[in-house]
């Protein structure tokens, strides 16, 4: 079985539930949970994780604070304000009529080529059946869901489903979090594992016991699109070191252009990142290196 994995961001007005939805969808599964204020950027909210797949849930910008920027958001394409993730769930509530607020949303959605999904939230609210279909059916005109999926998060009813519709809609992909981590730096694991995958395939596996990544620095650039990181690479030896920066650098050039690209995809950010590699021999029994990663056991 292959393991699947991607990013995915949860869109709606407020109060339509998006925060308890997330909490029900993460809960036991808890991985991640960054209360992180929004940022211009992406940011990854939470993470859930099984033996099958793990889910990123990206915040996105303009989105969520819907009030000022509404005019911003319309004029931002869509493509632009979602092209890094996967899936966009867009939520609504039991509201009858699609309001001007939700208008806005799904007209940019119907510009972006990701797979949109529709939760229905708070059926709790409706007692009739009949009012649930006919909202379903009036969503279902607009062609713009790939699937709808009624919920009630407060109850937790059809989360399960939910899930399974996310990960139904994956593709193939690394587990970018280790289990059982607990941290609210999430991007900065994000990072550092992106890295240890990029010195991995350069490398060949041609280091043994592997390396340990640092990420020694990340940081925004005060009014700038631009994250500065400066990351270490810990290996075991000399003759490790020699492989990884290869000969003129190159190795270690590749190594730092690739990590970049993907890093600058996933955060939606221009990124400067700066690697070194240090010799630390037996890194693995440092007593801090557990925590150190955020690591729970
Ligand atoms: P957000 O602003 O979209 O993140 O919405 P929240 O998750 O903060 O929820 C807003 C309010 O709606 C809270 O009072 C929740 O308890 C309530 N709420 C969320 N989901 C449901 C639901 O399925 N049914 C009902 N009746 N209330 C809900
Ligand atoms: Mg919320
Ligand atoms: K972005």
């Amino acid at each position: 079985m292959t393991y699947k994995s991607g990013f995915v961001s949860i869109v709606g007005r407020p109060n339509v539930g998006k925060s308890t939805l997330m909490n029900d969808m993460v809960g036991e599964k808890i991985a991640i949970m960054s209360d992180k204020p929004q940022t211009t950027r992406n940011t990854i909210q939470a993470v859930y994780t099984d033996e099958e797949a793990q889910i990123v849930f990206m915040d996105t910008p303009g989105i969520h604070k819907p009030k000022n920027k509404l005019g911003e958001m319309m004029v931002k394409s869509a493509s632009d304000a979602f092209k890094n993730v996967d899936s966009i769930i867009f939520v609504v509530d039991d509201s009858r009529t699609i309001g001007k607020g939700d208008s806005l949303i799904i007209e940019n959605l119907k510009k972006t080529s990701t797979p949109v999904f529709l939760v229905i939230n708070k059926i709790d609210k409706i007692d009739n059946k009949e009012d649930l279909f006919e909202m379903i059916r009036m969503y279902d005109d607009l062609n713009v869901f790939k699937e709808i999926i009624p919920t009630s998060a407060l109850k937790g009813s059809n989360i399960d489903s939910l899930i399974k519709v996310i990960k139904r809609n994956l593709n193939e992909g690394p587990k970018y979090f280790p289990d059982y981590m607990v941290t609210d730096q999430p991007e900065r694991v994000l990072v550092s594992e992106l890295i240890r995958e990029k010195v991995l395939h350069y490398t060949n596996d041609e280091v043994p016991h592997g390396v340990a990544i640092e990420i020694e620095k990340m940081k925004e650039r005060k009014g700038k699109d631009l994250i500065d990181i400066s990351a270490v690479i810990y290996c075991e030896r000399n003759s490790h070191k020699g492989i990884i920066i290869g000969k003129q650098g190159k190795k270690l050039k590749g190594i730092g252009k690739s990590a970049r690209e993907e890093i600058e995809f996933l955060l939606g950010t221009k990124v400067n990142l700066q690697i070194w590699v240090k010799v630390k021999e037996n890194w693995r029994n440092l007593p801090n290196y557990i925590s150190y990663f955020g690591l729970k056991e």
